[in-house]
């Protein structure tokens, strides 16, 4: 298949770029290489270093013999998505070219405008092109299951049946988001959905969970092939962090009561979910979603396995919640569709954490201690609304 991977410099774009490449498939990393700049912004670099696009690239060349088509560029930019689709002529698309950080968006209102338009504008002018240029492109778009939110009945993937007044109908789930940033997937959810009513294009809206771990089978074969592993504040997330903190003596950093329960998933399956997707491709004007999780954990419960994993005595700290988010709640989400098609996950274990704790271990001397504490406050209170956000 001919495939474009957007966001293919990112920390699953990469991975993803080079699994479909390796089992044969023809494919294109399409990347601004905005998160590059989000570090120098921040005052922080992945703890695993990258090399840079290009070696990248040609790294992948002498290791599998394999070429990737590169282009570089804004989805921001009409012009620009649509001279790589003419250019690349792909039969499908997978979409991972977006502002990621819920933190991130809620440094202050720049930070959240430049998040909803980076992320709904690049996805309306991909969803133009493909109608425009070919409407058989299959879209496979990375959502999340925090689009959803926590809410108090059971989630299911994508639609549920509503009886009101005598009357049913299957309606798009409600969503109840918790930051700018999930806002601007539940808006990409309404514009892909609308786009392949009435233009018959066909998607798949992968709906994933936090996603942990850093090595997959291609990026081990040599270190220029590397994925980034963030830790601080604001790009970390919940698993690698709490991983991270552990081998270098710093507090697990618990938010609030800790009873936050999320979707997780190691990131082999996100490789193995995205080819279940495009092997298995909806019909022409299908909408269709997938909840893209293996397991669900609450927040304390990873923090008490990784103390008990990583040697050595290691402290929880119950930090102040600087997120608006219910530290107790009710959570039971379907992920059937992903099992129907043949995943067979990885789930976390003692093993998988200790394979992070040895990355971790090798570059620690990289760990800049004071991005570790959490700097984006989702109120507004008078003492953060001009607080900057940067590590140091
Ligand atoms: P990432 O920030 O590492 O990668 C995103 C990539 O997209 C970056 O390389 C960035 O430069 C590029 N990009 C952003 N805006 C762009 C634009 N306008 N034009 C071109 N390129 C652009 O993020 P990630 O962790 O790899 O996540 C990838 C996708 O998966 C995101 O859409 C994210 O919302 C989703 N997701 C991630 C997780 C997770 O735990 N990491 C979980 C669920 C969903
Ligand atoms: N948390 C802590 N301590 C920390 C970091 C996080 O307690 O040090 C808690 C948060 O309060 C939250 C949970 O852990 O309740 C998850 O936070 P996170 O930062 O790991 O993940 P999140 O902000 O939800 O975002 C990440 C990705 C995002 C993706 C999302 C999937 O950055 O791109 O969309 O996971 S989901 O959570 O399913 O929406």
């Amino acid at each position: 298949m001919r495939i474009l991977v957007l966001g293919g410099d990112g920390y699953l774009g990469w991975p993803t770029a080079l699994h479909l490449s390796r089992r044969g498939h023809d494919v294109g990393v399409v990347d601004n290489q905005v998160r590059r700049h989000y570090d120098l912004e921040m005052g922080v670099d992945s703890l695993v270093p990258i090399a840079r696009l290009q070696r990248r690239v040609q790294c992948w060349e002498e290791v599998a013999g394999r070429t990737l088509g590169l282009y570089i560029g804004d989805l921001t930019d009409p012009a620009f998505v649509s001279s790589t689709l003419a250019d690349a002529r792909p039969e499908a698309i997978v979409h991972f070219a977006e502002q990621r950080s819920a933190p991130y968006s809620m440094i202050d209102r720049a930070h959240a405008v430049y998040t909803q338009v980076n992320n709904v504008v690049g996805t309306l002018n991909l969803l133009y092109a493909i109608a425009d240029q070919d409407p058989s492109i299959h879209l496979v778009k990375l959502g999340s299951m925090g689009e959803y939110g926590t809410p108090n009945i059971d989630i299911e993937e994508g639609f549920i049946e509503i009886h009101h007044r005598g009357r049913t109908d299957t309606l798009p789930y409600p969503k109840s988001p918790g930051s700018f940033y999930h806002l601007s997937k539940v808006h990409d959810s309404h514009n892909i959905h609308f786009a392949c009513k009435i233009w018959g294009l066909r998607s798949t809206d992968l709906n994933q969970g936090v996603v942990y771990g850093q090595q997959t089978e291609e990026t081990a074969l040599h270190p220029d092939l590397a994925t980034r592993f963030d830790y601080d504040g604001v790009f970390g997330t919940v698993l690698n962090r709490f991983v991270i903190q552990a081998v270098v003596g710093h507090p697990l950093t618990v938010y609030g009561k800790g009873n936050q329960t999320r979707g997780m998933l190691d990131i082999r399956d996100t490789l193995a979910c995205i080819e279940l997707a495009l092997l298995n491709p909806p019909a022409e004007g299908e909408y269709r979603v997938f909840n893209q999780f293996t397991e669900s954990f609450s927040v304390n419960q990873m923090a008490d396995m990784v103390a008990k994993v990583v040697p050595g005595e290691h402290r929880i700290d119950h930090l102040t919640d600087p997120r608006v988010e219910l530290e107790d709640h009710y959570y039971r989400a379907a992920h059937t569709k992903l099992l129907d098609l043949g995943l067979v996950p990885h789930l976390l274990d003692d093993d998988l954490i200790t394979s992070l704790a040895q990355v971790v271990e090798r570059y620690r001397d990289r760990v800049i201690d004071a991005a570790i504490r959490p700097t984006v406050e989702w109120r507004r209170t008078q003492s953060t609304v001009s607080a900057p956000a940067r590590a140091s």
